[in-house]
């Protein structure tokens, strides 16, 4: 077998991802630019679910990008000086890639972070890497970390922790524990007691640990920079009698202060076979029986004061590290900065727990039975309105919702069906017909008509005035609907309105109009356009739930225009299907219905 390394990072390590963990890329990088780190130690990820692309990260307050490869073979081809691997893979993916890295001479060391591995892999991983001279952490671990080095993944939790603690320049305490969330309470304490972390790692919780807590401490033994050992046991393993043997045979020389949690085994009465070994391991420890943190932590002060008197120990100066700026997101959730927002809403909040509609919970929504013109009162109006305003709205989505196919949006719908384009640009080719002409009069009709009748003007008046100004009245005069063929659409409307509504005003000066224009042509009716706009400033104005301001606002930012559009989508959607399930093809517009007027030729 090859020698591992004793050495596992350095300042100029540098490590590949398995995995898109992108958030645990961007802590490792800001762990290096805190470490003054002239490069990041990240040199590439592998992500084999999406093609090589690259993907933005801050250094520092730069952008920098770091390059995905879908194949471990390019990312290792191309970054021939990475020696770390740290594999993200889950539980079901970890032993291929694991296997398939230590094919590769260049890497000594690994990480693997999935629990679950079964343990016949861990086993059969465990051996490749004896063979091999690799270097594993884990499974089942967050990792490790090498103050002003290196930094596997999310150890040692988020920047603040990492300054807090000091792992952004290297103490003389190396420690070795199974857990990584103790080992973050390692780092506190090791920071608080001592001149810091001179490495830490996780060796995780599975029964079979790619390495155990002898190779670490044996590797600080070795490692000069060391002074003091910890080790955070616990009970049921044997890797802290071995400790303790080492010391006892003079293998182990660096102080060692070693916390066996589960002293409390002693309290059983059953018989504990690991009790007698976690006392017997607490003995051999530098100190002396340790049974709590309390002393544990007191262990720490008086060896490492004991190593500063003698002189093993000379605590740096301290350098304050370069700052790294802080996510805007958890700068906010701190609540440290505010922004301005880019935008404003006020209708809808998918945000919480359930969707709401204009201050209404969904569920709501459909257990007070508002409907569909309920819910467009909350959205388009954001008010609950009462219900035969519903009711009203309702019908105007039906009444508008097709007449045929010849009129210019289902036409222009059809047309671009069977040009062989998808729905929604058929849809959208329908919809760009409708304005001043084809379905677009409402809010127009509903101006001119209440600008007349709010100044007073007859509707005598108001006729002469608009022909005098060479303007069409909007929302009167259809091409194929008049007094001698009435639209239904307009009649059902009306007879619901002057049921329901409190206030008619408005329809009964426009109908007045009508009247006017009819006895001059009889298909300048009040149209369906001209009917729902005037009817619906009728219904905004007496309804009780807008101010006159409020009603005048929907009418002047084109909310009505906004009825057809929606009812008529229906249709226009229908004619798109019809015209796909009746498999028609191109359109081309016959010549003998095109009359060609180009002007003659003349020659010069
Ligand atoms: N004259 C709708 O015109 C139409 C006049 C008028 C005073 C008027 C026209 C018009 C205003 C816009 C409007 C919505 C273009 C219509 C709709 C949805 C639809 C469609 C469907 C559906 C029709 C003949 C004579 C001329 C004109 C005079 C016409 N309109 N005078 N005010 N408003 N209306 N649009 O038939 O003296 O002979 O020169 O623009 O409300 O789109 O089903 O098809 O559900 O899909 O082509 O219902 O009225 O009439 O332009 O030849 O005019 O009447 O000045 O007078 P026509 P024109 P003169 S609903």
């Amino acid at each position: 077998p090859i020698a591992k390394p004793t050495t596992l990072f350095s300042k100029h390590t540098k490590s590949i991802v398995w995995g898109m963990q992108t958030r645990a890329v961007q802590g490792m990088l800001d762990f290096d630019y805190v470490c003054s780190r002239e490069e990041p130690s990240v040199a590439a990820m592998v992500y084999p679910f999406t093609g090589d692309h690259k993907q933005k990260y801050y250094w520092g307050h730069k952008e920098i990008l770091i390059p995905v490869y879908k194949n471990m073979s390019d990312a290792m081809k191309k970054h021939p000086k990475v020696d770390v691997l740290i594999n993200f893979a889950s539980l079901r993916s970890a032993f291929d890639s694991t296997m398939e890295t230590m094919q590769y001479p260049q890497i000594h060391t690994i990480a693997i972070i999935a629990e679950g591995i079964p343990e016949a892999h861990t086993r059969k991983i465990i051996k490749a890497a004896d063979k091999k001279g690799v270097n594993i952490i884990g499974p089942a671990t967050v990792g490790g970390i090498k103050p002003g080095c290196f930094k596997i993944g999310n150890t040692g939790g988020m920047l603040d922790n990492i300054l807090a603690s000091k792992l952004y320049r290297p103490g003389s305490v190396a420690y070795v524990s199974r857990s990584g969330g103790m080992s973050n309470e390692l780092n506190n304490i090791i920071s608080r007691t001592t001149d810091g972390v001179f490495e830490g790692v996780a060796i995780g919780g599975d029964r079979y640990p790619g390495s155990v807590f002898t190779d670490h401490v044996l590797r600080y033994q070795d490692t000069p920079g060391v002074k003091m050992i910890v080790v955070l046991g616990e009970i049921g393993g044997t890797e802290e009698y071995k400790i303790g043997q080492a010391i006892k045979q003079g293998r182990i020389t660096k102080p060692v202060v070693c916390w066996c949690i589960g002293t409390c085994a002693t309290m059983f009465s059953s018989e504990v076979s690991e009790q007698t070994q976690i006392r017997y391991c607490n003995c051999y420890c530098y100190s002396e029986d340790i049974s709590d943190l309390y002393l544990f932590f007191e262990q720490f002060l008086s060896v490492y004061d004991d190593l500063v008197a003698k002189g093993v120990i000379k605590p740096a100066v301290e350098m304050p590290p370069p700052t790294v700026p802080m996510d805007y997101s958890w700068a906010r959730e701190l609540g440290l900065i505010r922004k301005p927002a880019s935008f404003m809403t006020s209708i809808c909040d998918e945000r919480g727990q359930e969707l709401i509609y204009a201050g209404m919970p969904i569920t709501e929504v459909f257990k007070s039975e508002i409907g569909l013109g309920g819910t467009l009162g909350l959205l388009w109006f954001q008010r609950r309105l009462p219900r035969y305003a519903c009711q009203f709205i309702e019908m105007c989505l039906m009444v508008t919702a097709d007449h045929g196919p010849a009129v210019s949006g289902a036409h222009n719908t059809i047309v671009c069906a069977r040009a062989g384009k998808d729905l929604i640009s058929s849809l959208t080719s329908g919809l760009l017909t409708i304005g001043d002409r084809f379905g677009g009069a409402l809010d127009a009709a509903a101006k001119q008509f209440s600008k007349a009748f709010d100044s007073g003007m007859l509707p005598m008046e108001f006729v002469n005035k608009m022909k005098k100004d060479g303007r069409l009245i909007m929302g009167i005069g259809h091409r194929v609907k008049s007094i001698n063929n009435p639209d239904m659409r307009v009649q059902i409307l009306k007879d619901f309105v002057k049921q329901h509504f409190p206030s008619t005003q408005l329809l009964d000066y426009a109908l007045d109009v009508e009247k006017i224009t009819t006895s001059k042509k009889p298909n300048l009716i009040l149209n369906v356009d001209g009917f729902i706009g005037v009817a619906f400033v009728d219904l905004l104005r007496a309804c009780g739930g807008f101010t006159r301001d409020e009603a005048d606002e929907f009418v002047e930012i084109g909310a009505l225009n906004g009825i057809f559009v929606l009812g008529r989508s229906m249709g226009f959607i229908g004619h798109y299907l019809d015209q796909k399930r009746l498999k028609q093809g191109l359109y081309r517009h016959p010549w003998d219905d095109i009359s060609y007027v180009l002007p003659e030729h003349m020659s010069m």
